[in-house]
Order: structure tokens, then sequence, then C-alpha cells
């Protein structure tokens, strides 16, 4: 009687480890799904941050102008782009970004030539 009594004991050990190492993955594997968050400030003549890391995935860009001119905001080689983001005001961008080396830059004339570029690294 007492011997059945340890053995469901230790089951029960056994699958609450199983439980718990379970649910550990799955909060591991939903934190890596969370879209990084950057934000970007645009002014005469600058992208800062200049250099931006982000993990591999999904990337939203919050991307303000604090200067006097009208800006914009490229990632070369991605599709998605803010158009323009007049001053003191705020524009967001949604991509999703395999691993790399991206370039920053506002392609208003003259504005990379003055200093508007950046570096995205994408990591794996
Ligand atoms: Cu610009």
């Amino acid at each position: 009687m007492s011997m059945t009594a340890g053995k469901s004991k230790s089951l029960h050990l056994i699958q609450w480890i199983m439980l718990l190492s379970i649910t550990t993955l799955m909060m591991v594997a939903c934190g890596s799904q969370e879209p990084a968050e950057i934000s970007i400030t645009l002014s005469e003549f600058s992208i800062e941050p200049n250099e931006v890391t982000v993990p591999a995935g999904e990337v939203n860009f919050t991307v303000q102008n604090i200067g006097a001119l009208e800006h914009n905001f490229e990632i070369e080689g991605v599709q998605e782009k803010i158009d323009f983001v007049l001053p003191t005001e705020t524009e967001t961008l949604e991509t999703t970004l395999s691993a790399g080396s991206y370039v920053l830059v506002c392609t208003v004339e003259g504005h990379r030539e003055a200093g508007m570029v950046g570096t995205l690294i994408v990591e794996e």
C-alpha cells in the first residue's frame, strides 16, 4: 500500500516538472515573436540613433521629426517606407526583416549627403 502511494507521488512530480518545462518553453517562444519596437528621431540633418540593432522578425519603427523641415524614412531594399514626416509629427512603419545589414536613409534631395543616413543591423 505504502509503495503504491510512493510511486504515485513521484509520478506527480515528473508530470509537474514536464508541465513547468512546457510552460517555460511556450513563454520563451512567445517572447521571441513580439515585434521589436524602435524609436527614431529625424532632424537637420541626422537620423538618431545612427546605428540600430534588432533581432530578425517583426520590427515596428516609430519615427518622429523633431526638425523644422519635412523628412522621410526608408530602409534600403525594404518595400515598406514612410513617404513623409512633417515637422513635429510622428509616423510608424511596420515591417518584417531578415538578418543582414541595412541602410536607413531620408531620401529628400540632399539630405543623405547632409548626414541623414544610418545603419540597421538585423541579427539572426
Ligand atoms: Cu531629411
